[in-house]
């Protein structure tokens, strides 16, 4: 069925140049249009006003970390639209099912389908109407529980989306592995895995090494494949702070972002009014799409050159040679890789100039404490490991690494993503203390690595999963090769989605599926002892309190933790050890026992939780401490500069695709149909593309096309009727929208070592629609 892409009320398309800086009064009007939609009120002491403040809830957006002494309004725009797309006045309950089949629904947006409202109820699928029908929440578990029993642990795949509490996070964890498996993917799977298996290697620690100080003491930001003024908006905030003192930002990407050009703080009367703005980035280099290895390789390359040249005429080193002696290892292997390199290639493969990555090298070589902030830009690549570890190997050269100022800076996506990892949530064992799991609760954990996103995919097309379970997310739609996967999805027994609105991962179902409402962050959460807490991870290792401030949607949503401790009860032989309800009935019970798995982490878990500005995690290298093999913190030299091998770029009719987000989106939950940064309004349905691209194919701007991912696998991958425009992008590369391009990325196309997709890199052919 052709999913319909637009929505019902919407208007003709239109792409204009979009002239205004990122925050600003754009800003504050999108804001108004999205809380006047949902029905949300924000008058009076509101429920944004206690976003993102130690004493209310953590925002369900974006992962940036919260400051110690918070803005009045500690909130952005699309973080106030999260609030408002989740607190909305819609709901669907059972009339709505009732009323609608799942075929017809599967006929309906992303758009649609969440914005219809929260979900209210218990809801199982009756196979003869073709409709959910409501269930008791005792049916619902007893008949999960059931099911789950009868299934080889092995082939059942209990997803994580990374939003759900630390608490919750643990519990589940806790459940699957006592149920006897470690298939435990999660979103990080398709988002910053390069960055959990680059960072250890390299320096010894999974997770970033700046905090949010590093912004008051570095004098230098360089900046790859992120968006900031879309994706973590907060953070213009730092952003802005550092460039008015002076300090340069240098950008790597493909698309001249907004937000990295300038910024105006909505939350300054005066820049408001007088429509100020501060220039953002400093150099701005339109890397080619996977070109970051090259230009990274330049960069280095142009460093050791001017340190040599140093040498020759007696001045002192550029590198920090004492940092390199006493806390790296493989320096000289690293410089034989860079010297072997010539710079056409480095050219080609980057799309930058020899000259304007000496530019970029010449800022580096005299500012003295860098931070490197990256983004899907370098994870979603064939090499996004090796691309992340050349960034590393940038740092090391300059001892940028456990210095006030310096460091490197992953920006997590989901509000807890991180923290799932931290408590247990992954599909590999090695990275759990199986050991103390074991003594703590008196049973033997599985040690067998289980299935990351990627393996779960295959796992359903060979027939060897038979059972899925989300906590959150939207699996089905997130995935890559959507077609392949739906079709696939079908064949399994049963699907479980725990969830707070309808998606497309409810429709497209097993035999028997079920969906499992729960109360979002934002609501009060009732158990026996009162109203609870739960907690996050920010993406610079702080944990964060996060209390409840409105009322739930509907009286039979339950919790997250109340909900995996039903499934736990109802799945697994009782354990003396473990008393589900009394967790469930004080949260502060679960933080006793995360803190006694994970003692170092979580000393006075309690007591802390509500600290501003967060608990901080201890972490090795910003002590210069590199728990790596070697003891030291490696330069890692990649295995050549190919960024996707199977990206035939030298083929003239073979366009590079990257797929991103809109400014009015979070992943697959779809707020509107305009990227108001980009220009674009009314439509989802387009390809940006350069021009010379556009008049090489044929193409006129404005024209329909059809994408087809160009392999040779035997899968017809194609997308039909996209608006081409005309847009400032490298030649060769071209972008649209995830998740409706999901269907162009085949799923072997991944990093190679993390496994997530590379959904940066899809060669494509563009060809003129028959419509
Ligand atoms: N409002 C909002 N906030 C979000 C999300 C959301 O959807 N909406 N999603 C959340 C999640 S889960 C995540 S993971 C993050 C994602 O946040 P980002 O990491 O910003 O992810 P993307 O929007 O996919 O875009 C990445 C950026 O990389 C650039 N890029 C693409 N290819 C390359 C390349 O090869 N090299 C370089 N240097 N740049 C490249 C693109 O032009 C784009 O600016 O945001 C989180 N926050
Ligand atoms: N082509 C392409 N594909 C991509 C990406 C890309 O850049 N390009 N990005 C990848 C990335 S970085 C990520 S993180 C994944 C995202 O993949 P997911 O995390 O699986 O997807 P989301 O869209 O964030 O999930 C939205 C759904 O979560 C549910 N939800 C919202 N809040 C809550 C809550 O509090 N509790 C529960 N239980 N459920 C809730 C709602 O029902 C909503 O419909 O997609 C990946 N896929
Ligand atoms: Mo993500």
């Amino acid at each position: 069925m052709q999913i319909e892409l637009r929505s019902p009320e919407m208007s003709e398309p239109k792409i204009t140049d979009y002239e205004a800086p990122a925050g600003g009064w754009g800003s504050a009007g999108s804001l108004v249009e999205i809380l006047t939609r949902e029905k949300l009120a924000v008058s009076g002491p509101g429920i944004l006003a206690k976003q993102n403040k130690p004493d209310g809830f953590m925002c369900v957006s974006c992962a940036w970390a919260k400051p110690a002494e918070p803005r009045m309004f500690e909130y952005c725009e699309n973080g106030a639209k999260a609030t408002a797309w989740e607190q909305t006045r819609h709901r669907v309950g059972p009339d709505f099912f009732a009323e609608h089949s799942v075929a017809e629904l599967l006929g309906w947006s992303d758009y649609a389908l969440e914005e219809k409202g929260r979900l209210t109820e218990p809801l199982k699928y009756d196979a003869q109407t073709d409709r959910y029908v409501p269930i008791s929440w005792r049916d619902a578990i007893a008949e999960i529980g059931a099911e789950l029993k009868t299934f080889d642990p092995k082939s059942v795949v209990f997803y994580a989306s990374g939003r759900a509490s630390l608490e919750t996070s643990y519990m589940y964890a806790l459940f699957v592995r006592m149920y006897g498996s470690n298939n435990l993917p999660d979103s990080s799977n398709m988002c910053h895995e390069p960055t959990s298996v680059a960072l250890p290697q390299s320096i010894g620690v999974p997770v970033g090494t700046t905090s949010l100080d590093d912004f008051e003491a570095t004098d230098l930001i360089m900046f790859f494949g992120q968006n900031v003024g879309s994706n973590s908006p907060r953070m213009l905030h730092q952003l802005q702070d550092a460039r008015k003192r002076g300090a340069p930002i240098i950008t790597f990407n493909p698309l001249r972002e907004r937000g990295l050009e300038r910024f105006t703080n909505p939350q300054n009367p005066v820049e408001m009014a007088t429509g100020a703005s501060t220039e953002i980035s400093t150099q701005y280099h339109q890397v080619k799409a996977g070109g970051d290895l090259a230009a990274l390789t330049g960069i280095c390359k142009a460093l050791l050159a001017a340190d040599k040249q140093a040498a020759t005429a007696g001045l002192p080193s550029i590198l920090d040679l004492d940092f390199i002696e006493t806390h790296t290892h493989g320096f000289r292997d690293f410089v034989t890789f860079c010297d072997k390199q010539d710079w056409a290639a480095l050219e080609k493969r980057s799309g930058l100039k020899r000259e304007a990555l000496e530019a970029a090298a010449a800022v580096y070589a005299r500012s003295s404490a860098v931070m490197a902030i990256y983004g899907m830009g370098l994870t979603q690549h064939r090499k996004g490991v090796q691309s992340i570890q050349m960034l590393v190997n940038l740092l090391l050269l300059r001892g940028n690494i456990g210095k006030p100022g310096a460091g490197i800076c992953p920006v997590r996506g989901h509000s807890n993503v991180q923290g799932q990892r931290t408590v247990g949530i992954s599909e590999k064992p090695e990275l759990v203390p199986l050991d103390v799991i074991a003594r703590q609760y008196g049973f033997e954990p599985p040690r067998r690595k289980g299935l990351n996103t990627v393996e779960a995919c295959e796992g359903v097309l060979s027939g060897e999963v038979e059972a899925f379970i989300g906590l959150g997310g939207n699996f089905v739609r997130a995935i890559p090769d959507t077609k392949r996967m739906e079709e696939a999805w079908g064949g399994l027994k049963l699907t479980v989605q725990i969830s707070t609105k309808l998606n497309r991962s409810h429709l497209i179902r097993g035999e028997k599926a079920y969906i499992l409402p729960c109360l979002g962050r934002i609501e009060i959460d009732q158990q026996a002892t009162g109203p609870q807490a739960v907690s996050m991870e920010d993406s610079t290792s702080c944990f964060h309190g996060s209390r409840g401030v409105v009322r739930p949607v509907s009286d039979q949503v339950r919790s997250e933790p109340w909900i995996v401790a039903a499934l736990a009860k109802a799945t697994l032989a009782p354990n003396p050890k473990i008393n589900w309800d009394a967790w469930v009935e004080d949260y502060a019970t679960v933080r006793e026992a995360i803190a006694e798995t994970y003692p170092d982490k979580f000393k006075d878990y309690n007591e802390k939780l509500f600290q501003p500005g967060g608990i901080r995690k201890p972490l090795p290298a910003r002590e210069r401490k590199w728990e790596t093999k070697t003891g030291k913190a490696n330069f890692i030299a990649p295995d050549g500069l190919e960024p996707d091998p199977d990206v035939a770029t030298d083929r003239h009719d073979v366009l590079d695709l990257m797929t991103l987000r809109s400014n009015d989106q979070f992943n697959t939950t779809i707020y509107g149909y305009n990227d108001r940064f980009r220009g674009v309004k009314n439509t989802r349905e387009i390809l940006f593309m350069n021009a010379n691209d556009i008049e090489r194919l044929g193409l006129k701007d404005a024209d329909n096309v059809d994408v087809a991912t160009f392999c040779d696998d035997g899968f017809i991958r194609e997308v039909k009727g996209l608006r081409v425009v005309s847009y400032n992008i490298p030649e060769g590369n071209c972008a649209g929208y995830y998740p409706e391009l999901n269907v162009l990325i085949p799923l072997w196309h991944h990093e190679e070592q993390a496994k997530t997709p590379a959904a940066k890199s899809i060669p494509v052919r563009v060809t003129p629609s028959a419509r």
